[in-house]
C-alpha cells in the first residue's frame, strides 16, 4: 500500500500541483516521480505562452523541451499505459531545436510557435529530410518519398515550430471501414487509446494527435476533418478542437478523404493555442484552389480573445438535434450530459448571451448517410490517385483505389489482421465514378442543403452560433462550415464501459469519466467570432482542468529531468 505521503503526492501530481523534496523511500517509483520545479511549466497542461517565457528567460531551450517530450512519448507510448499516439517521432527534430535555439540566442524568433514542439496526424506529408513516413496509417504507403512538406506544416515552421513527430489516426482517417473497423487501429500504429481510461476509444480519426495534445506528449498538435475528425477526438480527450470552413485552410500534401470535405485543424489544450495554430495554417495556396476563394485579408483569429466577447450575443440551441442523437455513442446511458448543457447555457448568460431555441429544420437531410457516403466514396477514389501521383515514389507501387485494394488483399497479415480485414468503403469508392450525373447533383444537392439548413437557423432566430455538446460535428462538416468545440464535462464514474464491436483489442465507448465538450457552429469563414466566444466560455469555466488522464497515462517527466 502507498503510504499516507505519497498518496498525498499523488494526488497533488495528478492535479497538478506540485510539492517540494519529496523522499520516494525505499520503493522504486523512479518512474513515477513528480517534483515541484519552480518556475517550470507543467508540461502536461503548459501553453505556448508559458513554455515561451521559459525560453525567452532562458531557464531551458528547445533542445531541453524536445528531449523533454522524447522521454514522456516513450513513457507511454509502447510502455505503460501502452497509448499508441505516437507512430514515428522525428530524428531531425532535436537538431531543428539547435537551430532555432541559436536563432533565438541571435534575437530572431520566427514567430509565436518558435522551439514549440507540434505532432501532426500522419496523412499529413513531412518533407523526406525529416526522416519521416507519412503512411495514413497504411503498410501500402510505408517509405513512400513525398515531394516535402504539406502546405499546413510549410505554415508551421514558418512560425518556427518544430515537427516533433507522427500521430497514430484511424486507418486512411476512417475511410477503410467505419462500422467494421475501430477507431484510433492503424496497422502500422496498432490501436491508440484514450488517457481518460484503459483501452477508452479516443475517437477518431485523428485520435493520436489529441492524445499527444491531452497529456502533453507536445505542446499542441494537428489532425484532419472530413466529417467530424477534429472535433470528435478533441471532445473525447478534454481538448479545444477548431475545424475550419473548407477553403481557409490548404490540404495541400494531405492523404484525402473527399476534396469537398476534407480539412485540417489545430487540436490544443486552450482556445488561444488554437487560434494561434489556425494563424499558422490558414491562407491561400495556389495549389488548393478551393482556398483562393477565401475572404481576404486572413483574420488573426488571436484578435478576440477577450473574457467579455459573448457580451450581447445570441446564440441558438438545436433542440431537434436530440431526434438525431446528438451525442450518438452515449445515448443508452444515463450520461447527465443534458444537465451539464443546461448548465453551461445559464454560464453563457451569465457571462452576457442571450440563448434561444434555433432548430436545424432539415438536419435529417443534411445527415442523409447516404449522400455523404457517395460523395466520399466518389471523391476518395479520384483524390487518392491524384494525391498518389503526387508522391515521388511510392514502394507499394500503388496508383490507385483498385491497387490498393489488391495490396491489403495480397498482404492479409499486415493489413487484414484477425478482426480487422474490413475495407468495405474502399469497395464502395472503387465503384464510383464522377462521370456519374448523380454526382456533381448530389455535391450542389448536399451543398444546399448543408449550408442554406445551417445558415437558414442562425437568419430566422437572429443568432451567430449554434451550441450544443460535442461531439456533433457532421452536419458542419456537411455544409463545409466551421466548428469550435472547448472542454465542457465528464461521464459520471458509474457510466458502464461499452465493448467497442469486437476486436482484438477491445476498446470501450462510452467509458466512465468520458470527456465531453461544448461546441460553437456557425456560417462559412466565421472562425473568428466561433473562436471568441469559446474563449470568454472556457476563461469563465475551465472545465479541462476539472479532471486529469488516469496515473499511468500522466507522463512524468518534466524539464528539468532532461537538463
Ligand atoms: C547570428 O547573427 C549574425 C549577424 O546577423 C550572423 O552573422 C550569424 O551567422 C548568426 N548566427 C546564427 C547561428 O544564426
Ligand atoms: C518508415 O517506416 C519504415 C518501416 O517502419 C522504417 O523502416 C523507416 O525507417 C521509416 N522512415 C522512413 C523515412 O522511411
Ligand atoms: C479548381 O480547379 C479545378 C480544375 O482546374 C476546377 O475544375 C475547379 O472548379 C476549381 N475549383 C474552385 C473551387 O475554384
Ligand atoms: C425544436 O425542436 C424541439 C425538439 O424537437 C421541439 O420541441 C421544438 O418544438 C422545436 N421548435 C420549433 C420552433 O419547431
Ligand atoms: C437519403 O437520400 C437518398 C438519396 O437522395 C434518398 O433516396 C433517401 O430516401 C434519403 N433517406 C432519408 C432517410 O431521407
Ligand atoms: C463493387 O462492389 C461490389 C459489391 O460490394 C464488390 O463485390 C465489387 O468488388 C466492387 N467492385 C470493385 C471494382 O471493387
Ligand atoms: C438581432 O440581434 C441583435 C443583438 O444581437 C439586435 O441588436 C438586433 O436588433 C436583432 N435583429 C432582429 C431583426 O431582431
Ligand atoms: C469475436 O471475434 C472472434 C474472432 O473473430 C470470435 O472468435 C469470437 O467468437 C467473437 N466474439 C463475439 C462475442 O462475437
Ligand atoms: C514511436 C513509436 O513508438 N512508434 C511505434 C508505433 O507502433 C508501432 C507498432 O507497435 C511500433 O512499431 C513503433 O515503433
Amino acid at each position: 500500500m502507498l503510504s499516507h505521503r505519497l498518496l498525498l503526492t499523488a494526488l497533488a501530481c495528478l492535479l497538478g500541483i506540485v510539492s517540494a523534496n519529496i523522499d520516494f523511500g525505499a520503493r522504486d517509483l523512479s518512474a513515477r516521480k513528480c517534483i515541484d520545479y519552480p518556475a517550470y511549466p507543467d508540461l502536461y497542461e503548459a501553453s505556448f505562452a508559458e513554455i515561451t517565457a521559459g525560453l525567452e528567460s532562458g531557464l531551458y531551450t528547445s533542445v531541453d523541451l524536445v528531449k523533454a517530450y522524447l522521454a514522456r512519448i516513450d513513457e507511454v507510448n509502447l510502455k505503460g499505459p501502452v497509448l499508441r499516439a505516437v507512430i514515428e517521432t522525428s530524428p531531425v527534430a532535436l537538431a531543428e531545436a539547435a537551430k532555432l535555439d541559436a536563432l533565438r540566442k541571435n534575437g530572431t524568433v520566427l514567430g509565436p510557435l518558435h522551439g514549440i514542439p507540434i505532432i501532426v496526424k500522419d496523412n499529413i506529408d513531412t518533407q523526406p529530410e525529416d526522416g519521416m513516413n507519412t503512411t495514413a496509417g497504411s503498410y501500402a504507403l510505408v517509405g513512400t518519398i513525398t515531394p516535402g512538406d504539406a502546405a499546413v506544416i510549410k505554415g508551421l515552421k514558418k512560425q518556427g515550430a518544430i515537427i516533433l513527430a507522427k500521430a497514430n489516426l484511424s486507418q486512411w482517417a476512417f475511410w477503410r471501414s467505419s462500422t467494421l473497423l475501430p477507431s484510433g487501429w492503424t496497422s502500422v500504429g496498432g490501436q491508440c487509446t484514450n488517457p481518460y481510461f484503459p483501452f477508452g476509444n479516443p475517437s477518431g480519426s485523428s485520435g493520436g494527435s489529441a492524445i499527444c495534445a491531452a497529456i502533453g506528449l507536445s505542446a499542441a498538435a494537428l489532425g484532419s476533418d472530413t466529417g467530424g475528425s477534429v472535433i470528435y477526438p478533441s471532445s473525447y480527450q478534454n481538448l479545444v478542437g477548431i475545424r475550419p470552413t473548407i477553403g481557409l485552410v490548404s490540404r495541400t500534401g494531405v492523404v484525402p478523404i473527399s476534396e469537398h470535405h476534407d480539412t485540417v485543424g489545430p487540436i490544443a489544450r486552450s482556445v488561444t493555442d488554437a487560434a494561434i495554430l489556425l494563424n499558422a495554417i490558414a491562407g491561400p495556396d495556389a495549389s488548393d484552389n478551393y482556398t483562393l476563394a477565401q475572404p481576404s485579408p486572413v483574420p488573426d483569429y488571436t484578435a478576440g480573445l477577450k473574457k467579455d466577447a459573448l457580451k450581447g450575443v445570441r446564440l441558438g440551441v438545436p433542440r431537434n438535434f436530440n431526434n438525431a442523437g446528438w451525442f450518438t455513442s452515449a445515448t443508452s446511458t444515463n450520461t447527465g450530459i443534458d444537465t451539464v448543457f443546461e448548465q453551461a447555457i445559464a454560464d453563457l448568460e451569465a457571462l452576457g448571451a442571450t440563448v434561444v431555441e434555433a432548430n436545424v429544420t432539415n438536419i435529417n437531410d443534411i445527415l442523409n448517410g447516404t449522400n455523404v457516403y457517395y460523395i466520399f466514396s466518389s471523391d476518395f477514389r479520384k483524390d487518392l490517385e491524384e494525391y498518389l501521383a503526387t508522391l515521388k515514389y511510392v514502394p507499394s507501387g500503388i496508383k490507385n483505389i483498385d491497387d490498393l485494394i489488391d495490396f491489403d488483399n495480397a498482404h492479409p497479415e499486415l493489413e487484414e489482421p484477425l478482426t480487422y480485414e474490413s475495407q468495405d468503403l474502399f469497395y464502395q469508392s472503387a465503384n464510383t465514378s464522377i462521370d456519374d450525373p448523380r454526382y456533381r447533383q448530389t455535391i450542389a444537392y448536399m451543398s444546399l442543403v448543408g449550408k442554406g439548413g445551417i445558415d437558414a437557423a442562425l437568419n430566422d432566430n437572429n443568432v451567430t452560433a449554434l451550441i450544443f455538446p460535442s461531439p456533433q460535428s457532421t452536419f458542419s462538416a456537411v455544409a463545409g462550415y466551421p466548428q469550435i468545440t472547448v472542454p465542457l464535462g465528464f461521464l459520471p464514474p458509474y457510466t458502464a464501459p461499452v465493448q467497442v464491436q469486437n476486436h482484438t483489442v477491445q476498446t470501450y465507448d462510452p467509458f466512465p469519466g468520458l470527456p465531453f465538450g461544448l461546441t460553437f457552429a456557425g456560417t462559412g469563414y466565421s472562425e473568428a467570432t466561433l473562436i471568441s466566444y469559446a474563449y470568454a466560455f472556457e476563461q469563465a469555466t475551465h472545465h479541462r482542468l476539472e479532471k486529469r488522464a488516469y496515473w499511468e497515462a500522466i507522463p512524468k517527466t518534466q524539464i528539468p529531468d532532461v537538463q
